[in-house]
């Protein structure tokens, strides 16, 4: 990484850079910035706001039985466009669409896999709460010219990249190439993302929590034993008072660990005990959790890490435990002596 100051350091450079020394090609270079632009785009839409049109449902579902908003097909169409004829994709998939999309024949394909959510949160919009996309990015299996859904069922280790970028008071993108996690915020005169925080790290303790306690009587009683002895404080178990956030926007609460550190839970509940979480593995768990180990904490499922679970279906849900690694440490010790006690 050059020795400028972090400020003088754009998007563009700093892939260049990256390809230089190695660490990523030309065709996953393209990738991300063209990602990034997308972003941009995004931006500018939900800045808008009730001004663009563009806020409210969109009067469809996908195929996560949920309400689509506007800005949801809107996202991701933007995403679809910008990814179209490049060159360096062989196919979409997104929480937004049942299957994978292949780059249309009439365009050349590459040989990488993009998945994102096109716009996470999104039920925050209507209520001007910060949102994001968050995307990952495979490499296509050798010789596979038309992907299929089976073909991006890759465990998270795969990812050659992965970001997300949050459109709150500005706009960040934050990015991973395996070689650290990295900030950028968006300079709208230029219309240009420069480099403001590189080698983001997550300290290993944390007094901060994010969890929808709503959900409580739902959890599993080494989940609820847990939270029990974090809302204890200093004269409970643990011994120290703790804090709570909860965005109910992945991307915001990811953020803020990102930045200053916390866990985020969003554990498996009996509402629908068909559904091992509510938030997805491929393009929401698997992302973020290697943005958090790559900023040196630790994403799980509350009995293992999340980058090593072998996908078996494109939408499948996950429960999500990421932040400071000793505190993910700490609920997964919850779950273990659950289990030798059961
Ligand atoms: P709840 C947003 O819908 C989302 O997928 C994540 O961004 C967020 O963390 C979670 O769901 C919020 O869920 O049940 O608290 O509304």
């Amino acid at each position: 990484m050059s020795n400028h100051p972090a400020a003088s350091i754009s998007l563009t450079r700093y892939l260049i850079e990256e390809q230089r020394a190695g660490r990523i090609n030309a065709e996953l270079r393209q990738l991300i910035a063209v990602v990034a632009r997308a972003c941009t785009s995004i931006s500018i839409a939900v800045s808008k706001g009730a001004l663009g049109g563009v806020l409210g449902d969109a009067g469809t579902g996908n195929v996560q039985g949920e309400a689509q908003k506007k800005l949801d097909v809107l996202s991701n169409d933007i995403l679809l466009e910008a990814n179209a004829w490049g060159g360096h994709l062989a196919a979409c998939a997104s929480e937004e669409m049942d299957h994978c999309q292949p780059i249309p024949d009439a365009y050349p394909r590459g040989n990488f896999l993009l998945l994102f959510d096109p716009l996470d949160g999104s039920s925050n919009i209507d209520v001007n709460v910060s949102v994001g996309t968050i995307f990952s990015v495979l490499r296509c299996p050798d010789g596979v010219t038309t992907p299929t859904d089976e073909h991006f069922l890759q465990p998270g280790t795969a990812q050659v990249a992965a970001g997300y970028c949050i459109y709150g008071p500005s706009t960040m993108l934050v990015l991973s190439v395996g070689h650290g996690t990295h900030a950028f915020t968006l300079d709208r005169e230029q219309g240009a993302f420069v480099l403001t925080q590189g080698d983001m790290r997550i300290p290993d303790e944390t007094a901060e929590f994010a969890i929808n306690v709503s959900n409580q009587r739902h959890w599993e009683p080494a989940m609820q034993q847990y939270v029990e002895d974090l809302l204890a404080g200093k004269q409970g178990p643990r011994g120290k008072d703790f804090n709570m956030r909860w965005i109910a926007s992945m991307v915001a609460d990811v953020h803020r660990i990102l930045t200053r550190g916390g866990i985020f839970i969003y554990p498996w509940d009996r509402k629908d005990p068909s559904k091992p979480g509510k938030l997805r593995l491929m393009y929401e768990a698997n992302p973020m959790g290697m943005l958090v180990e790559q900023a040196g904490g630790a994403a799980s499922t509350g009995r293992g890490r999340i980058l090593d679970i072998a996908p078996t279906q494109l939408h499948q849900r996950v429960p999500v435990f990421l932040g400071s690694r000793n505190e993910v440490a700490a609920v997964e010790r919850y779950h273990a002596t659950a289990v030798a006690s059961a």
